[in-house]
């Protein structure tokens, strides 16, 4: 079975494919009346596409235990034919983003002939400094880039330096920096001195990146660090990004906040300033959840696309997001989550690109709140499902990714081979 069979199950196709087709009509007609067309839609939605992230290709676990993975999917390879599949199926992920070490290349000629004969390209590529490796000389127990040992911060620049030349292998653009470091306890680190730290670090990561590469800086409110975590906030995130250079940019993780921040105002304000980099995709009820994205807050979703379409539309300067998604799959198989997930990325991005952003702008200028909030809830209320459909079947993919993923038996073959 060829990963294009996964994609066009016959028997599956000829129900769904005729309920489709007048769902789309109808959706095109509703459309007509607000002066949209769906083609036009259509070929808009093609634009969105995202990384998927290696390390939630395999069933991930919680601090209390783990689940057994049934797929066994544990090698580069593999978790590259299933991020494969999903690109097939949803037409909008065609690129992998690599942790090192996690995902290390044993080999980086035979990954990038596998990335070729699979046809996926490299996102950016992640270090790793928030766990000791095996092996490795000093302990980043204390930090990693803010601690006060300069070996300890010259052995983590080492690591980023190998990052990068990882990801120039592959032919990835940027990095992407998340650090655990922070402190438990007032008194622990210096407030300032560990920032400092950090940014002189990140100097020194920033000078070996090639030309045409980005550096993300991505924030964390806490955990591991429960009292101070360096790069804590978009602020701290901002400024380093500002020290660094033009190349250096924000990684917005949507469950990175604490509990009610205005993520949109959040992303707002990074695309004003053209430090919006990257995103991480997930969604959370309570903290760093990493749940399927809009499974909890699809109308926040909606709203941060609304954000991105706009700067998008008006073609601000040094507006180039590289989206990705960062989600931890306990429960779910990780392929049918990557698959919700994408789909749920590709409807809010859809939603987002109804908006009446002209008329919008009217209501905001006359102060009309409750026409300018029914101008984006018309939006988000239009039920997309067709268009998104439609826009996968145009490239190839499935109508209904999850349902054609299940019909196609892929699981159980590769359950089979890999064990
Ligand atoms: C962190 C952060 C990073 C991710 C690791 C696995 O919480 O979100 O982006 O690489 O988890
Ligand atoms: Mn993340
Ligand atoms: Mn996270």
């Amino acid at each position: 079975m060829s990963l294009t069979d996964v994609a066009r199950p016959e028997q599956h196709l000829s129900v769904v494919e005729r309920e489709h087709d007048k769902d789309f009509a109808e959706l095109a007609a509703r459309l007509e009346r607000d002066g949209l067309t769906a083609d036009t839609l259509v070929d808009a939605v093609l634009e969105f596409e995202v990384a998927l992230p290696s390390w939630a290709l395999a069933t991930g676990g919680t601090r209390f235990g783990r689940s057994p993975d049934s797929g066994k999917r544990r090698t580069l390879l593999e978790k590259m034919e299933d991020a494969s599949l999903v690109h097939r199926l949803t037409a909008a992920a065609p690129r992998i983003s690599l942790h090192i070490p996690w995902d290390e290349p044993t080999d980086i000629d035979a990954v990038r002939a596998d990335a070729a004969r699979l046809g996926l390209g490299f996102d950016a590529v992640n270090s790793n400094t928030f766990q000791d490796q095996p092996g490795q000389a000093l302990s980043y127990k204390l930090g990693s880039f803010s601690n006060p040992s300069a070996a300890v911060r010259r052995q983590a620049i080492e690591h980023h330096l190998h990052v990068i030349e990882v990801g120039k292998a592959l032919g990835a653009e940027a990095i992407t920096v998340w650090l655990a470091d922070g402190s438990n306890y007032p008194g622990q680190m210096s407030l300032r001195g560990s920032f400092e730290r950090v940014r002189e670090s990140l100097r020194e990561v920033y000078a070996a990146m090639p030309q045409g590469w980005r550096l993300f800086t991505e924030h964390k409110p806490y955990e591991p660090a429960f009292y101070a975590t360096v790069v804590q906030d978009w602020g701290s995130s901002l400024v380093l990004a500002q020290s660094l250079g033009d190349r250096a940019q924000c990684l917005v993780d949507l469950g990175h906040h604490l509990p009610n921040t205005n993520i949109e105002l959040v992303v707002a304000r990074l695309i004003g300033e053209g430090r919006l980099g990257g995103f991480h995709f997930n969604d959370s009820k309570y903290g760093d959840d990493d749940l399927t994205s809009g499974s909890i807050k699809p109308y926040v979703l909606f709203l941060i696309f609304h954000e991105l379409v706009l700067a998008k539309q008006e073609r601000l300067p040094g507006f180039d997001p590289a989206y990705m998604i960062d989600q931890s799959h306990n429960l779910k198989d990780p392929i049918e989550a990557m698959l919700q997930t994408v789909d749920q990325l590709q409807q809010a991005y859809a939603k987002a690109c109804l908006v009446d952003a002209a008329r919008l702008a009217e209501h905001q200028a006359s102060g009309d709140v409750i026409m300018a909030e029914r101008t984006l809830k018309r939006a988000y209320e239009t039920d997309v499902r067709p268009l998104v459909a439609e826009a996968r079947r145009r490239r190839g993919g499935a109508l209904d990714p999850v349902a054609a993923f299940r019909a196609s038996g892929y699981r159980a073959q590769k359950t089979a081979e890999r064990s």
